[in-house]
C-alpha cells in the first residue's frame, strides 16, 4: 500500500492545529502508520529540503522549519501521495481553494502549515530520513472495507 509523508511544521504546531490536520487525513479515510514530535536539527532540516539548497528562500525555510517541533507522520493508503497534496492544497496559501488545509488555516507562504510529499520517491526518502523501519505500524484500521 502506499504511503506518503506528511509534516506539520512549527507554525501548525504553535497555532495548535495538529488535531484538526490529522483529523482531516482520518476523516478522508487514510491510515497514520507513524508519528513523532521532534525538533529538526539543521542538517536533517537541509537533507529534507536539499532539491531547494539553491533557491534564493532556502535558509528563511531551513530556519523556519527548525525553529520549533514539528509533528512528522507517515500515511498510508490508496493514492495517499497525490491525494494527500489535494487535501493540503497550493504551496501559497493565498491560491489555496477554500476546504483544503493551506486555504482554510494559513495565510502566507512561508508559514504554511504542513509538508506533504510530492511523489513516490519523495515520499519513500523522505519517510527514510525521518522514521526507521521499526517505529512504522502495522494493525488493521476498523472500516477500512468502507474506503
Ligand atoms: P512542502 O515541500 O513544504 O510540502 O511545500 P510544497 O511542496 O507545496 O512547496 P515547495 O516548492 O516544495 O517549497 C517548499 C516550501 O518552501 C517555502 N517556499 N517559499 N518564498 C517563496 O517564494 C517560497 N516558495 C516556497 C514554502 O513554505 C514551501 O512549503
Ligand atoms: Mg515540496
Amino acid at each position: 500500500m502506499e504511503r506518503t509523508y506528511v509534516m506539520i511544521k512549527p507554525d501548525g504546531v504553535q497555532r495548535q492545529l495538529i488535531g484538526n490536520i490529522v483529523s482531516r487525513f482520518e476523516q478522508k479515510g487514510f491510515k497514520l502508520v507513524a508519528g513523532k514530535f521532534v525538533t529538526l536539527s539543521k542538517e536533517t532540516a537541509e537533507t529534507h529540503y536539499g532539491e531547494h539548497r539553491e533557491r534564493p528562500f532556502f535558509g528563511e525555510l531551513v530556519d523556519f522549519i527548525t525553529s520549533g517541533p514539528v509533528f512528522a507522520m507517515v500515511w498510508e493508503g490508496e493514492n495517499v501521495v497525490k491525494v494527500a497534496r489535494t487535501l493540503i492544497g497550493a504551496t501559497n496559501p493565498a491560491e489555496a481553494a477554500p476546504g483544503t488545509i493551506r486555504g482554510d488555516l494559513a495565510v502566507q507562504v512561508a508559514m504554511n502549515v504542513v509538508h506533504g510529499s510530492d511523489s513516490v520517491e519523495s515520499a519513500n526518502r523522505e519517510i527514510d530520513i525521518f522514521f526507521r523501519a521499526d517505529e512504522l505500524q502495522a494493525y488493521t484500521k476498523a472500516g477500512q472495507e468502507w474506503v
